[in-house]
């Protein structure tokens, strides 16, 4: 047995495994979190993990993985940028027998293309984010303004979804205007600055919804510089619950958002160690938790908490 393998006991399984990691990038502060943790769980566990960094496209996960099967690695993880195009490589990795694990993105096509996708319930995240509105407009009329996410990313899709299931009831809340901000800060900036400029500096808006908080935290600033207050005139809900989220809260300009944690490879690597020991088939959905956070669940200690996973 390798060092690795005696000091971690229980996780001698992964040790001596090499793992390719197809990431797509670092767009937002869960993003990079996530990687952060990935990268420890494997040192933790004593697995070598090949890290790629897909800058976005597609294009580069493909070939990233192609050169994972080309090394004859004991599993794949991937967190697929968008939704459609992945039976072709997916199919490839299969005939290699190659485990593949799906990380926080879901993808459209048979499920007998991975093992396991480990990811949040998105659209219940949408469904969280819009019921803490309904809840909170009380029947009073509303527009808001949506920053999805990257276009054609299952949690773009999803957490729309989700959110305009939640409002379905409420015909006093209405989405006025709905763009893309691609999981940015400044994306989501500049898309802000255009729909306070079309809707009488803001003055028609009652509310944000951003698909993440990078987005949010960003269309704050935008609100502020338009000389209105972020959390009060207009109220902001998003997901992902980073760090500087709850700094927002503290400051009472933002009001809402969802929490979904960053280590997706923990039980990504806990189901491999099982595949690997003794054929246990993992479940095809790993789904991690969702929970809503607001001002009034001591945002700052919150803060204080999150630091140092991965953040
Ligand atoms: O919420 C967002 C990120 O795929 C669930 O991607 C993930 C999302 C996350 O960039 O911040």
């Amino acid at each position: 047995a390798s060092a690795a393998s005696l000091l971690i006991g229980a996780s001698a399984q992964a040790a001596g495994m090499t793992i390719g990691f197809s990431q797509i990038g670092s767009e937002s502060g869960w993003r990079a979190a996530e990687t952060s943790v990935t990268k420890q769980q494997a040192e933790k566990r004593g697995v070598d993990l090949k890290f790629a960094d897909a800058q976005q496209k597609q294009e580069n996960q493909i070939k990233a993985i192609r050169g994972f099967i080309a090394q004859g690695v004991d599993a794949i993880f991937v967190a697929p940028v968008v939704a459609t195009g992945w039976e072709a490589v997916l199919t490839e990795a299969k005939e290699a027998k190659i485990p593949v694990f799906l990380l926080d993105r879901g993808i459209d096509g048979p499920d007998d293309l991975y093992t396991t996708m480990v990811a949040s319930d998105q659209v219940l995240e949408g469904k969280v984010a819009g019921q803490w509105l309904v809840k909170d407009v009380a029947g009073k009329n509303c527009n808001v303004v949506e920053l999805q996410g990257t276009t054609g990313s299952s949690p773009a899709i999803n957490r729309k979804k989700g959110f305009e299931e939640a409002i379905a009831g409420a015909s006093s809340i209405k989405i006025i205007r709905s763009q893309t901000g691609d999981f940015t800060r400044a994306k989501g900036k500049e898309v802000m600055e255009g729909f306070l400029k079309a809707e009488n500096g803001g003055k028609n808006i009652c509310a944000l919804y951003a698909h993440n908080d990078d987005m949010a935290v960003g269309a704050i600033q935008a609100i502020k510089e338009a000389g209105l207050k972020p959390g009060t005139d207009i109220k902001v809900v998003s997901i992902d619950a980073v760090p500087d989220i709850f700094k927002a809260l503290a400051a009472g300009e933002a009001n809402a958002t969802v929490e979904l944690t960053p280590n997706m490879a923990g039980p990504a690597f806990d189901a491999l160690e099982k595949l690997k020991k003794d054929g246990t088939v993992p479940p095809k959905t790993i789904i991690t938790e969702s929970k809503l956070y607001t001002q009034a669940d001591d945002p700052m200690k919150v803060y204080e908490a999150k630091k140092g996973l991965g953040y």
